[in-house]
């Protein structure tokens, strides 16, 4: 069996490993600070220490590994992704790009091939944005960007982000020095699993991302009048619940028929004080709208709450949108893709470049760095779903690729910044 392979299925192994570890007993969940989320980072912790990295844990929760260069004034190229996970997740999502960038630093010091720069291995805590529905948490105090008032933000138990970060040994106040100045970054690079069909269909094994789409997400409140269910006549009622799901059903035509090249999902759902026998009479929901085209999706973003009012008015319900995160699209390093590219073709493979629908921790980090990501294939481009699937030898294809990669970027100069 081929070394990439032998190393792909040591991966593969702790990806297992850590999917084992969850919050729910019948499927993978570990989202932000639980104690299943410590329990997993505290496995990856153990690996990265017996590689030998120095391992940290900063205040908002990243477990953090470095490995020095012998030039102490180097400047710093981080391998990342997350650990936290959706609800009722995939094992791949995330772990993968922590787990396979774990193995290129094991191979870079059992190689010992001399780094000009210091390597540093975060498995970030909070991308999905579960628990606190604002994402980015881990990969933001890193790049400099985590607002403080986020800490006021509060779970469904109504446990606020601050409190979490203080009972897990971390503190607010010091969020900033966990940052790495922008000044220190050489680059950034995060494999992942691509979550959509392009690699499946094409079969192909990895492709290169060119840019992260633009994102929106949104709360809304429909507040109409509870009543009862056998006596209110249907031309009486202020229904919350009729009325978030024509919203809903617009919305999908508004996103299908503008073919504007933008998504939308209502993926949240909450009725208040629910009842088989009660005229809904207050309903939460959410509200995810992406393009790669920011313009497209600023208009498409005011469209569609234009569409809400009007549908309110019409049905006499109170509305309330609130406006919970809006990301720019960020933008992949041409000069780390063209590496990227160099590296695939040296690998045998079929460059491809793609966009990226989903959302990743290099979108904060691309403030302050270069950023490269490489898409791994998955089954049918299936994701934040348990049948979210990754061939052995597709992350033995990641791996000699990304092998290559790091063996360029430690001869290229990338331009002054
Ligand atoms: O939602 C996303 O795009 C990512 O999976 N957090
Ligand atoms: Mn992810
Ligand atoms: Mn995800």
């Amino acid at each position: 069996m081929s070394d990439h392979l032998t190393r792909a299925e040591k991966v593969l192994q702790r990806i297992n490993e850590l999917a084992s570890v969850s919050e729910d007993d019948g499927c993978i969940t570990r989202t932000y600070g639980t104690r299943a989320f410590i329990e997993g980072r505290n496995k990856v912790e153990q690996w990265m220490k017996q590689a030998g990295l120095q391992t940290r844990t900063d205040n908002i929760g990243n477990i953090r590994g470095r490995l020095l260069s012998g030039n102490a004034d180097a400047k710093t190229f981080v391998i990342a992704s997350h650990i936290d996970t959706v609800i009722n997740a995939g094992k791949f999502d995330g772990p993968l790009g922590v787990l396979a960038g774990l193995d290129l630093i094991e191979q870079i010091i059992r190689s010992k091939t001399e780094i000009p720069f210091h390597v540093e291995l975060i498995a970030f805590c909070d991308e999905e944005g579960c628990r606190f529905h604002t994402t980015y948490l881990g990969s933001k105090a890193v790049a400099g960007s985590f607002d403080k008032q986020l800490s006021d933000k509060r779970d469904a138990a109504g446990i606020s982000l601050g409190e979490v970060i203080k009972q897990n040994g971390g503190d607010v106040n010091n969020l900033s020095k966990d940052a790495i100045a922008k000044e220190d970054w050489l680059g950034y690079f995060e494999i992942h699993i691509e979550q959509g069909p392009v690699l499946y269909e094409r079969n192909i094994p990895v492709g290169v991302v060119t840019a992260i789409a633009a994102q929106c997400r949104i709360e809304l409140i429909f507040t109409g009048e509870a009543g009862h269910a056998g006596t209110v006549p249907m031309d009486m009622r202020k229904d919350a619940l009729a009325c978030a799901a024509e919203f809903i059903l617009e919305t999908e035509k508004f996103a299908i028929t503008g073919k504007k090249k933008l998504v939308a999902t209502i993926g949240k759902l909450h009725i208040i004080n629910p009842a088989s026998n009660v005229i809904p009479g207050q309903v939460i929901c959410s509200l995810d709208i992406r393009s790669e085209d920011e313009n497209i999706l600023s208009s498409s973003c005011l469209a569609i709450k234009e569409m809400a009012e009007n549908i309110c008015k019409k049905r006499g319900i109170n509305l309330k949108w609130g406006l919970i995160q809006q990301t720019k699209p960020a933008i992949c390093d041409k000069g780390m893709n063209k590496l990227l590219v160099q590296s695939i073709k040296e690998a045998g493979f079929d460059p491809v470049e793609l966009v990226s629908g989903a959302g990743h921790d290099a979108v904060p980090v691309s403030e302050v760095s270069p950023v490269a990501m490489l898409f791994v294939r998955c089954f049918k481009g299936i994701s934040h779903n348990p049948l979210e699937e990754v061939e052995l030898k597709d992350i033995a294809a990641a791996i000699k690729v990304s092998d290559n990669f790091i063996q360029q970027l430690v001869k290229y100069k990338p331009p002054v910044r």
